[in-house]
């Protein structure tokens, strides 16, 4: 029985446009996605689009649409982004789907039956750019520490008594140091739980675009409220599906910064009311810039996905977001340095190899896969590749350092290169063609394991490189990378194409 992986990113505001932060996040559930599916798990990924709540209403009303259409049109983008960027989710839930709202609803009164839901008044701010309330203390130059206007409400509304989750949110982090990553947010989170919790406004009476709360329609559901259940309503919660059995806890939620405390405080306490189990672990990674700036739509600076996919190439645009920056990092995007990391570790590195050692084996081998007697070097560099396999699954399993993972992958093609250099096939050719066929032999079965490691990374690439070796589509997991599963000598070969080609710069 394969061992079940869920994963999830966070449900995205339908209020604009996606732009690359969403791909970002997107992209890196993705690359776990399907190394799991390679790593033989039986794998379900959840994306979607969170529609309710004041600020897609108040936009829709801005643009002088309905929100319902608003969130329609926007839905589509997301949805359409996530095939450009060749994501390979599951399934995709928009929070205004009926099996969302009675899911939403049906949590609501999970949560009332606990107790730990009564009806009271909130007067303070709110922040409808972050959709999220905050203490007159936590303010900075009267805007929220986001830099978000905030706004005076006084209206009737549920609590939730988050105040009593308090003791058991520390002992949560306390007994799982995996819960939340990296170190310094989870840290974060714990001081803020440790600073004392305030009971949580979870409905809003002043205005209509949301789920009603179960029993009292002035209300409508606290947006955040609403889009976290989205984690289980799509596995079919409040029923005993065989999804919610087999995929719930989710093993990771991967989300920005920006939306830890909601992932890391809010969500566990509401699933503990509710009376269900904790997701395993949260993922909390950095924010990008735009050429050193805050990227933002009044700035003008907001990078479409799609434009990039289009002039540099999708599995390009997945490596650079992948390996420019630690995951859990802030970065700054730069189209330069895009080309530059791509041309220096795609087209340089790995193209390179692959172009040189395939075309060598297809001139010099017959077009099949070389005979072999291996040397020591031969040996210690598909040792090296075979060691280096088994960190990068450690990388990304545990640890989510898919940067650390890509940079590993990339010193086997660094190795391998060198390999070439020192052993200089071309000279062999006359000389001893038996060790010419040796050296293209390790070559391309070090090939064969760079396929598979990138294979979550740069899907079409690396799918066309293991193409051209020839490997067997059900031999495309990770335990194949050993030489339990290395290339058969006279295995006929394709003709060799180029992988990665080179970027150029565009001066305007
Ligand atoms: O917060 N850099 O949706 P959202 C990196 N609906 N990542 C970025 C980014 C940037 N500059 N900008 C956005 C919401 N992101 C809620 C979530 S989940 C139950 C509800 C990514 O459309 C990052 O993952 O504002 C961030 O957390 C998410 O987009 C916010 O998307």
């Amino acid at each position: 029985m394969k061992e079940n992986f869920y994963i999830t990113t966070p449900i995205y505001y339908v209020n604009d446009k996606p732009h690359i932060g969403h791909a970002y996040t997107s992209i890196a559930c993705d690359v776990m996605a399907r190394f799991m599916r390679i790593d033989g798990r039986n794998v379900k990924f959840l994306s979607g689009t969170d529609e309710h709540g004041q600020k897609v209403e108040q936009t829709a009303a801005k643009n002088g649409t309905t929100p319902q259409k608003l969130a329609d049109e926007n839905s589509v983008h997301f949805r359409e982004l996530l095939k450009t960027l060749n994501i390979t989710n599951d399934d995709f839930i928009r929070t205004t789907e009926e099996r969302h709202k009675q899911g939403a609803q049906a949590m609501w009164k999970a949560m009332m039956k606990s107790g730990d839901i009564y009806l009271g008044s909130y007067s303070g701010w709110y922040s409808v750019r972050d959709e999220a309330y905050y203490q007159e203390d936590e303010l900075v130059n009267g805007k929220a520490p986001t830099g978000a206007d905030v706004e005076w409400v006084e209206e009737p509304s549920y609590f939730f008594r988050l105040s009593a989750y308090q003791d058991r949110l520390l002992e949560l982090y306390e007994k799982n140091p995996k819960f939340i990553d990296p170190e310094g947010r989870r840290n974060e989170v714990i001081s803020f739980v440790k600073g004392g919790l305030k009971d949580l406004s979870i409905s809003r009476t002043t205005f209509k675009w949301g789920i009603p709360v179960p029993g009292d329609e002035k209300h409508v559901m606290y947006v955040w409220l609403d889009a976290l259940a989205n984690y289980v309503t799509a596995l079919g919660y409040p029923f005993n599906s065989t999804d919610m059995k087999d995929f719930w806890p989710a093993d990771l939620h991967i989300v920005g910064k920006d939306i830890l405390r909601f992932h890391a405080v809010y969500w566990p306490a509401f699933l503990m009311a509710a009376d269900l189990p904790i997701p395993l672990r949260i993922f909390a990674h950095g924010w990008w810039t735009n050429e050193g700036q805050k990227i933002s739509k009044s700035l003008g600076n907001v990078i479409d996905p799609n434009e990039l996919v289009q002039s540099f190439g999708v599995d390009q645009v997945r490596y650079f977001l992948m390996r420019e920056i630690p995951f859990g990092m802030d970065g700054d995007f730069s189209r330069d340095k895009l080309i530059t990391r791509v041309n220096a570790e795609l087209a340089n590195n790995i193209g390179n190899l692959a172009q040189r050692v395939l075309s060598m084996i297809n001139k010099n081998c017959d077009a099949k896969v070389p005979q072999y007697k291996f040397e020591d070097s031969d040996k210690k560099l598909l040792a090296f590749a075979f060691v280096q396999a088994d960190k990068v699954r450690n990388e990304i399993i545990y640890e989510q350092h898919f940067s650390r993972a890509l940079e590993m992958i990339s010193q086997i093609a660094t190795r391998a290169n060198e390999f070439v250099d020192a052993s200089a096939p071309w000279t062999l050719k006359k000389e001893n063609p038996e060790r010419m066929a040796a050296v293209l032999y390790t070559l391309a079965e070090c090939l064969r394991r760079i396929g598979l490691l990138l294979l979550p990374f740069t899907p079409e690439a690396a799918n066309k490189l293991l193409d051209q070796l020839a490997v067997a589509q059900e031999q495309r997991l990770f335990h194949c990378v050993g030489a339990g599963s290395a290339l058969k000598p006279g295995t006929s070969l394709p003709a060799p194409e180029g992988l990665f080609p080179r970027l150029e710069i565009k001066t305007n």
